[in-house]
């Protein structure tokens, strides 16, 4: 190329898009290293304003960046859930991409699996045991007794499902729209919502925390759970969100007899306060929002994708509605 037609290139080349990195909670080291591979990242604070940023990845951002930005174009959630990106102002009228990926589902598919099984052995009754030195097997019912409602069949949901199938489990789904899965009885909406619960014996929750499912999770949806199951009462699963759950409910409801055992992985504040008395109660399991971290060796190779992909004028993948928030 001549050096004239050469100069003339370079000057109609658009800049590539500035990547503005915010966060909260993560190692912004790792995405930074990652992303900056391709593209100019800016961590926060120093990017606010900027407008040569085109695209936010996000999680917990600082409140208000994103509509200070100018030229935002789309802005990209390091997690699959983006409640977090709705928290506060609402963010700019650009398209929102969220995680789907292969390994995170299968860390939620291993997480679910995991304490539905130790629900179904029975694993936080012999760990008491264990600490009394009592040897006593406890009545084993199996799996294909045992009813596993999942609330929430969606990318995790429904993976976490067929798992569950496998393993021999029944398995029921609850969702807002229709949903249909070989295998899996299927229910949703509000009227579909009793038929389900009565149905359950242990209750996954995958969904989205939005304005509808806000502190779905309480004790009249506890109440609902099968109560003359196999297990001899009902558990409760939650690796959605915390503020889906209401805690002061779960407790009364482990309390008074409505509630087995739970496993909860998410909380209405996190980290979970030290003298919450979820922490030291016998029939909770307690994990840090750890269900299905997101990897950066994993995630980041896939955003840089679609950023060139949008650059080309393709159609972004794996957008989020923001008229129903997930
Ligand atoms: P999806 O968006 O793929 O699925 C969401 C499911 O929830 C859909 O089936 C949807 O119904 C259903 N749903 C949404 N709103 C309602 C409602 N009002 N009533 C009934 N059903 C409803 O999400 P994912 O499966 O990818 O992820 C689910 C959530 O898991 C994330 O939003 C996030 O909060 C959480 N998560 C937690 C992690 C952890 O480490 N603890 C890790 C990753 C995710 P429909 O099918 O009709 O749209
Ligand atoms: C997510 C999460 O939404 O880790 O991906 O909670």
């Amino acid at each position: 190329m001549a050096l004239v037609e050469f100069q003339r290139h370079i000057m109609s080349t658009p800049a590539r898009g500035r990547i503005l990195l915010s966060v909260t909670g993560f190692n912004p080291q790792r995405w930074y290293d990652l992303l900056s591979k391709k593209r100019d990242v800016v961590l926060e604070p120093a990017g606010a304003e900027d407008p040569s940023i085109d695209y936010a990845v996000v999680w917990k951002q600082q409140p208000g960046i994103l509509s200070r930005l100018p030229n935002l174009k789309v802005i990209f959630s390091i997690g699959a859930g983006v409640d977090h990106i709705f928290t506060g102002d609402p963010p700019p009228d650009v398209p929102i991409v969220r995680v789907i990926a292969d390994n995170l589902t299968q860390y939620m598919c291993e997480y679910v699996c995991w304490r539905v099984l130790d629900h179904h052995r029975q694993g936080i009754h012999y760990r008491t045991q264990q600490a009394r030195k009592v040897w006593r097997d406890a009545q084993q019912p199996p799996a294909n007794e045992v009813s596993v409602g999942i609330m929430g069949l969606g990318e995790l949901g429904r993976h976490a499902a067929r798992a569950l199938l496998a393993l021999g489990f029944k398995v029921n789904g609850w969702s807002r729209g229709v949903r249909t899965m070989d295998g899996v009885s299927t229910f949703h909406g509000a009227e579909g919502m009793t038929p389900f619960l009565n149905a359950t014996d242990i209750l996954v929750v995958l969904l989205p925390l939005t304005p509808a499912t806000e502190g779905i999770i309480d004790h009249s949806v506890l109440s609902r759970l099968r109560q003359d199951g196999p297990l001899g009462g009902p558990c409760l699963i939650n690796a959605g969100r915390g503020r889906l759950q209401r805690e002061a409910d779960i407790l009364r409801a482990l309390e008074d007899g409505t509630l087995k055992e739970a496993s909860l992985d998410v909380f209405e504040r996190e980290p979970l306060a030290p003298e919450s008395p979820l922490w030291p109660h016998p029939r909770v399991f307690v994990t840090p929002h750890a269900a299905a971290v997101s990897d950066p060796a994993h995630l980041a190779a896939p955003m840089l994708r679609q950023m060139e992909a949008f650059e080309r004028g393709e159609a972004l993948e794996n957008l989020v509605d923001p008229k129903v928030g997930y």
